[in-house]
């Protein structure tokens, strides 16, 4: 016996993503409804590879009554009108915008990190999933903490264009062609160029001079991993389609060598150790594309600070920053709570 799941927001990026992750892992369902903008409905949606597809449905007119549960994916304005009604439908909305992700009654979720917070979800039957540079780094960092209590993070990211939606990627795609011909550039998306450059700006600026996502990945690990940790971040938007990288450097509290966080990493949920220190023995955004893991190169003490480590972390956004960790969500509260059969 299975789930009646709604996927929302089947069309876009992350939304056949969940799709297809849905289907990868065999999550038990008795019956999929896909939901969308009205501009989709009637659109045949796939199911990732299964050859299967399933009809796209209005969400203005939906009835979330006998649902057990939700993937949403349609952006935080859409999510504040949806998601208190299928909430109080009782069908449990698991969300991907950052609306919910700071309200205390609702539990900010990285299966890997900190599963038993998803016991909160009855006060809202609501449970948030993290902004993707935030996920893969408390992925990595998690195991570290516990084995020696990590202090400070400074953290730069190298994020791809696919976090800013599939317009984000049809800009790269067609600056780089028109720089390539010689024809006009056309910047609408992005604040610059971003074909053959880089921007130092992801989301909104704020008053401190630091912007929305730096203030994300700050405010989101601490939830999640550690109130007592501090982080800065420098969030950058790079020309690569899919798949975050993050230079991270750590100070903790215990020493730690860079071959016991090796060896430590190697055990990791969720994190796979490609650590060669040689040409070519770290991972790279596109090797990283349609992977569940958190890949983690380049491990080496930090001599600059007492306790200090660096890290190079990669994973694919569209998945563990996003799709994949609500699914993996998903399962997790069918696990704890939801149980069937
Ligand atoms: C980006 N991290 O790469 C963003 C996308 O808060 O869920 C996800 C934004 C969010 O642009």
């Amino acid at each position: 016996m299975g789930y009646r799941i709604v996927v929302a927001g089947a069309t876009g990026n992350v939304g056949r993503e969940v799709l297809a992750i849905l289907a990868e892992r065999e999550f038990p369902i008795d019956e999929l409804a896909a939901v969308a903008s009205s501009r989709s409905q009637g659109t045949d949606v796939e199911i990732g590879d299964s050859g299967r597809t399933v009809k796209c449905q209005n969400i203005d007119n939906f009835d979330w009554t006998g649902w057990d549960m939700a993937i949403f994916a349609i952006g935080s304005d859409a999510t504040a009108i949806h998601a208190p009604k299928a909430a109080a439908a009782g069908c449990v909305v698991i969300d991907n915008s950052s609306l919910y992700r700071m309200d205390p009654d609702v539990p900010l979720i990285v299966p890997e990190v900190n599963p038993d917070a998803i016991d909160g979800y009855k006060r809202k039957n609501i449970i948030a999933n993290p902004n993707c540079s935030t996920a893969q780094m408390v992925v990595a960092l998690k195991p570290l903490h516990d084995a020696a209590k990590i202090k400070r993070v400074v953290v730069s990211t190298y994020q791809s264009v696919s976090g800013a939606g599939k317009s984000g990627m049809d800009e790269l795609w067609n600056q780089t062609r028109q720089i390539f011909v010689g024809d006009e550039k056309d910047i609408q998306k992005f604040t610059k160029q971003i074909a053959f450059n880089v921007i130092p700006h992801i989301d909104k600026f704020l008053d401190d001079g630091s912007t929305k996502e730096e203030w994300k990945m700050v405010v989101e690990t601490k939830k999640i991993l550690d109130p007592k940790i501090k982080v800065t971040a420098t969030c950058v938007r790079v020309p690569v389609f899919v798949g975050h990288s993050e230079a991270i450097n750590i100070e903790m509290e215990d020493e730690l060598s860079a071959e016991d966080a090796q060896r430590i990493l190697r055990e990791a949920p969720g994190v796979v150790l490609h650590d060669k220190r040689e040409d070519g023995g770290y991972i790279t955004p596109v090797e990283c594309v349609g992977d569940f893991a958190t890949f983690v190169s380049r491990v080496r003490e930090d001599p600059t600070v007492e306790n200090g480590l660096n890290l190079w972390c990669v994973s694919d956004n569209l998945r563990k920053g996003a799709a994949l960790n609500a699914v993996q969500i998903a399962e997790l509260l069918g696990r704890r709570h939801l149980k069937k059969g």
